[in-house]
């Protein structure tokens, strides 16, 4: 028996496998002295701290170690190999990238080492760090390397986290604004994958949908109800507009992408929202979308007020300067028109 402290101080005890014990040595010949103790893949994963899947990998992708193997051609990992992993995984952990160290002499990975930051090692084996993150920027740059893991469970702890350290305003403004811009970037720029995209926007729009735990809306908050014209499939700043409203107290009913104008407006008149905002990102300048824009203008009663925002919204605003309709270019005039209406002047 020996006994292993790991770092984050949990001890384990672990049975290392003698030779004798398992594998048949008069067939192996003499491939490893009687004395020496060898370790299965099992073992080998418990002592290190790495998942068994991340040693395949790492010997396979990247070479970093060739283990013995019994007859059968289980890997036996001997003491040598099973320092080798730990390091590994440490330097893996403060940020050194798997490929650059793979193939490094033992030696030289003892020398690489220094003090560790807390990380999680992903499935593909890279290390993402998850504590110490205090700016905006830390936040941004730790939930991108999720969502490029495919780690949506991370992606989601690390928005929470952000929201406990920075509140929700921080969360929104600071952290999900631009992160949703450089998750929109990167896919377009075929820097994130498709897949990964669809991780990263499945747990911001989770998250941007769901009450913030313990918030309560008030018997007589103003209503707004948020939407994106029937064609205008790109949803995610009406998401953003839906929980900036709520942060600010409104009851917030949305409404989704993509809505005949016509719901849009029978939905607002029947909850008798106090406004009605509405997104627009594509395309600019339409004659089609102006006509919508002002048809529900009509359809609404004067008293509500309507607020268009969105990528393409300028590209109306001259031709719709008449129609009694707010325009609203970024989340800070969002709030100031918000604060305004709800005060009621
Ligand atoms: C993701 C994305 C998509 C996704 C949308 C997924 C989804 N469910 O939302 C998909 C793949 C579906 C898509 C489709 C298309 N897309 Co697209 N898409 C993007 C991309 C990369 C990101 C958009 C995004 O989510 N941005 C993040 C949000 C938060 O930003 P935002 O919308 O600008 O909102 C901000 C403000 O405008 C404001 N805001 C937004 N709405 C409102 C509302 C109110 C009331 C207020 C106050 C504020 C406000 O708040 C936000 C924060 O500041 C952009 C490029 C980019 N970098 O923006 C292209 C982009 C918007 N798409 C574009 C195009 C052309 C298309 C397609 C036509 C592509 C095609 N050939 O099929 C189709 C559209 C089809 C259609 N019927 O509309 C163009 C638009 C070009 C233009 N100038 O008009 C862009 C700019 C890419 C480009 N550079 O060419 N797209």
């Amino acid at each position: 028996m020996i006994e292993w402290t790991r770092p984050h101080g949990k001890v384990q005890i672990v049975t290392p496998l003698h030779l004798n014990e398992s594998v048949p040595r008069k067939e192996c010949g003499n491939l490893f002295n009687e004395l020496s103790m060898h370790y299965t893949i099992q073992m080998a994963s418990q002592i290190s701290g790495l998942s068994q899947h991340v040693i395949r990998i790492w010997e396979r992708r990247y070479a970093a170690l060739v283990p013995d193997r019994t007859c059968t051609n289980r890997r036996l990992y001997c003491q040598d190999d099973v320092e080798r992993l730990t390091l590994l995984r440490r330097l893996t952990e403060a940020g050194h990238r798997i490929r650059n160290i793979a193939k490094l002499p033992t030696d030289e990975l003892r020398q690489l080492e220094v003090p560790s930051q807390p990380t999680v090692t992903t499935t593909n084996g890279e290390a993402i760090v998850t504590e110490g993150l205090d700016t905006p920027e830390q936040f941004i740059e730790g939930c991108l390397a999720a969502a490029a893991a495919y780690e949506a469970d991370l992606l989601r702890r690390l928005l929470n986290r952000a929201r406990l350290q920075l509140g929700q305003r921080g969360l929104l403004h600071r952290v999900i604004c631009p992160l949703i811009q450089k998750v929109g970037e990167s896919w377009q720029q075929g820097l994130l994958r498709p897949g990964q995209e669809h991780v990263a926007t499945g747990v911001i729009r989770e998250i941007l949908s769901s009450p913030v735990p313990g918030s309560q809306v008030a018997e007589n908050a103003p209503e707004l109800v948020v939407a994106t014209p029937a064609g205008e499939i790109h949803e995610m700043g009406a998401l953003l507009v839906a929980a900036s409203a709520r942060d600010l107290g409104w009851r917030v009913t949305y409404l989704g992408a993509s809505l005949p104008i016509e719901e849009i407006s029978a939905c607002a008149c029947a909850r008798k929202a106090t406004a009605v905002a509405l997104s627009v990102v594509y395309p600019e300048g339409c004659q089609v979308i102006e006509e919508k824009l002002r048809r529900l203008r009509t359809l609404l009663p004067g008293t509500m007020a309507m607020m268009v925002g969105g990528r393409a919204a300028a590209s109306y605003r001259m031709k719709l300067a008449d129609e009694n309709i707010l325009w609203a270019g970024c989340l800070h005039e969002l709030d100031r028109d918000l604060l305004k209406i709800g005060r009621g002047n």
